[in-house]
């Protein structure tokens, strides 16, 4: 007995669909592991959801039933954007084309999507081509089992110090390969202890299982890589990557690794960030790091992926010139056009970490010479760990259509990172995991969404939220017209949401140190991680303009101008960029303090809506699931009430101006 369900692949026996008579016949001459798979996972969505066998061939023709009920899979370079697939009906006969086998295996899966979703496959013309070149997930596993930042429980990589390969390993990688996902780091960038070792012979066998697992449905393994490892593995005293013996050590390492496990993709790096070791130590640049590493594992194709996540995180609160968002951008514009070919920045969304609301990244559209993957976080760290729903592919739509001005067309972050702007091949986007070993991987059901929804995106940027999250419902729980209505609406209020009753117009953190979980409007404000929002008795908000920190100033133009004057700063960012008195009128005509009050109230309201709205669908659901769902919307009340009540008391306390609606506040 499994004790985990399938998500989004569980199939729903379904007989009465009629075009299952396609599933007869699956035709295919090539001879490719990944479309091994396809035809596979084709067999096995047929049997699990109308119980039948398709016959597996590769004669093209049959005499008795010619073209008639069958899927083909059909390699054709006309398709050449790796992973693209396009699927026909034509004369009775289904085919899939892609010009590589990673895209027949992601046709098959759009075409068992369809079947989940009981759309009719006659008369079917559809084609997909990934936006994104790199479509990964970043998990922080820790090789005791734990997960940095997990919220569904612990890790089905790694066990004890050992790595795990077991069903529910394929079974993740089937998940993950089904939304278009072909990369992924299997452990956390924070690497110490035995992680430091994953690139000694000690774990080859393990790897090369897992890279060949993995390989199998189109996905490339990485590592995360510790910068110092040549003196934590006890074999140096130095890390310095200008230093002889520093780069031979890595060169012999790296020989032997990619020697023994040649289809691994290279490294993820976090370095000189949050006490990682890292160039700086010895005075050396990102670059020279980066590049370094680069050097000794371009022989074998290797890519090194080095994070933007620098900053000083021993600041003192009582400076207000330092400024912890324009760190990313002075650490790494002055580099651009100093890195390898083989090295890519993964830049975080936002220039701080995560919040429930950013600006863009500043790097974007500045970096022009310089390969870059955009990194997002599903793992719910600072938007309800996953206990809250916060359904965050609005938000990542919101990245992927801003306006850098980099140039005159294709300047917006999605062209960027599918490399259409600077004509780049190594870039997309990574999302920080959101899964672990809970029965249905996600800990909350619906942030399995979030999972889906990252892939899908990734793969195609111009879906809108609504599309996937349709699609997710529909291949999840079935083309129930109502269930479908009610789950989405539930997605597509949450965000908003969770921004209201938490911490509104940009400002960020407020939370609890340490786990981050949970309202706390000083828990950060006297420390040393350069969050702060600055509130006293007459404004809050952090001056990020000329006459504060200046960081508007790193945006290009027309952005830095609108950021700047606070009549054009977009409302939803105006704490971000500006400190504001409690009585500046917003667009509304509300004062700012009054909409802090509303927005509090307004967002526990909504909470009490999605409990209605999830309600009205019991019976729909499977039950467990039902009140799984149930238990958590009723804990996200609470929490949100206990939100709501901290933001609004503390700020009443702060300016002792009155709600104008005479509400409790304490
Ligand atoms: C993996 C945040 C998290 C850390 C995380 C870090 C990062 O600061 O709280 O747990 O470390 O981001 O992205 O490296």
């Amino acid at each position: 007995m499994m004790d985990y369900n399938l998500a989004w692949l569980s199939y729903r026996n379904i007989p009465w669909y009629e075009d299952r008579k396609f599933f007869q016949t699956i035709v295919t001459r090539e001879k490719h592991v990944v479309i091994k798979t396809a035809v596979a996972e084709l067999c096995r969505a047929a049997e699990e959801m109308f119980g039948m066998q398709p016959e597996i061939t590769d004669r093209q023709e049959r005499k008795d039933n010619f073209g008639k009920n069958r899927i083909c899979l059909v390699m054709d370079a006309g398709i050449s954007v790796a992973g693209g697939y396009r699927i026909e009906e034509y004369g009775g006969q289904i085919s899939i084309f892609s010009g590589d086998a990673s895209g027949i295996l992601y046709g098959a899966y759009a075409l068992v999507r369809r079947v989940q979703r009981e759309l009719p496959l006659t008369g079917l013309k559809l084609q997909e081509l990934p936006d994104m070149p790199l479509r990964m997930l970043n998990h922080w596993d820790n090789m005791d089992g734990s997960i940095e930042r997990g919220y569904a429980g612990s890790s089905f990589f790694f066990k004890e110090g050992e790595i795990l390969l077991n069903d529910r390993t394929r079974d993740y990688i089937r998940l993950a390969a089904s939304v278009g996902i072909n990369g992924v780091v299997i452990n956390n960038v924070n690497v110490s202890g035995d992680a430091t070792r994953l690139i000694t012979d000690e774990y080859e066998l393990s790897l090369k299982r897992m890279a060949a697992e993995l390989e199998a449905y189109g996905i490339t393994l990485y590592l995360s890589l510790n910068f110092a490892a040549p003196i934590e593995l006890g074999d140096l005293d130095t890390a310095d990557p200008e230093a002889e013996e520093v780069q031979s050590w890595w060169k012999e390492k790296m020989a032997r690794l990619f020697q023994r496990i040649p289809n691994l993709g290279g490294f993820l790096v976090k370095a000189d960030s949050e006490g990682r070791p890292g160039p700086f130590t010895y005075g050396r640049t990102h670059a020279q790091g980066a590049n370094m590493l680069a050097d000794m594992i371009k022989p074998y194709g290797g890519l090194i992926i080095w994070r933007c996540f620098v900053y000083n995180c021993t600041q003192d609160w009582r400076d207000k010139k330092t400024d912890r968002a324009r760190s990313a951008y002075d650490n790494f514009m002055p580099l651009d056009g100093q890195f390898a070919e083989n090295v890519i920045l993964q830049i975080k969304n936002g220039p701080m970490d995560f919040q429930v609301r950013e600006p863009v990244s500043p790097l974007f559209g500045s970096l022009e010479k310089t390969n870059q993957i955009l990194e997002v976080q599903i793992a719910q760290e600072y938007t309800g760990q996953q206990k809250h729903v916060c359904y965050l592919i609005p938000m990542f739509k919101e990245i992927l259509d801003f306006h850098t001005y980099c140039r005159k067309t294709k300047d917006k972050v999605s062209d960027i990172v599918s490399g259409r702007t600077f004509l780049q091949t190594e870039c997309g986007m990574a999302a920080v995991a959101n899964t672990g070993s809970d029965r249905n991987w996600t800990g909350h059901d619906l942030a399995a969404a979030n999972w889906f929804g990252f892939g899908r995106l990734a793969f195609s940027a111009s879906l809108t939220a609504e599309e996937i999250a349709e699609e997710w419902c529909e291949c999840t729980f079935g083309p129930d017209r109502e269930t479908t209505a009610a789950v989405t609406r539930i997605l597509m209020m949450s965000w908003p949401a969770y921004e209201k009753y938490t911490s509104v117009l940009g400002i960020g953190w407020m939370v609890n140190p340490g786990n981050h979980y949970g309202p706390n409007v000083d828990g950060y404000e006297y420390d040393r991680w350069g969050t702060y929002h600055r509130a006293d008795h007459r404004g809050i908000g952090v001056e990020r303009g000329r006459a504060g920190t200046g960081y508007t100033s790193t945006y290009l133009e027309p952005n830095a101008a609108m950021y700047e004057n606070i009549a054009s700063c977009p409302e939803e960012l105006l704490l971000f960029f500006h400190y504001i008195p409690y009585d500046y009128k917003m667009k509304s005509g509300k004062t700012l303090i009054q909409h802090i009050y509303d927005t509090h109230f307004e967002g526990v309201e909504d909470v009490e809506k999605m409990i209605g709205i999830w309600e009205g669908i019991r019976g729909k659901i499977p039950e467990e699931i039902f009140r799984r769902v149930k238990e958590r919307l009723n804990h996200q009340r609470e929490h949100a009430e206990e939100w709501r009540d901290q933001v609004n008391t503390y700020f009443y306390r702060k300016s002792f101006i009155a709600d104008e609606k005479g509400r409790k506040i304490y």
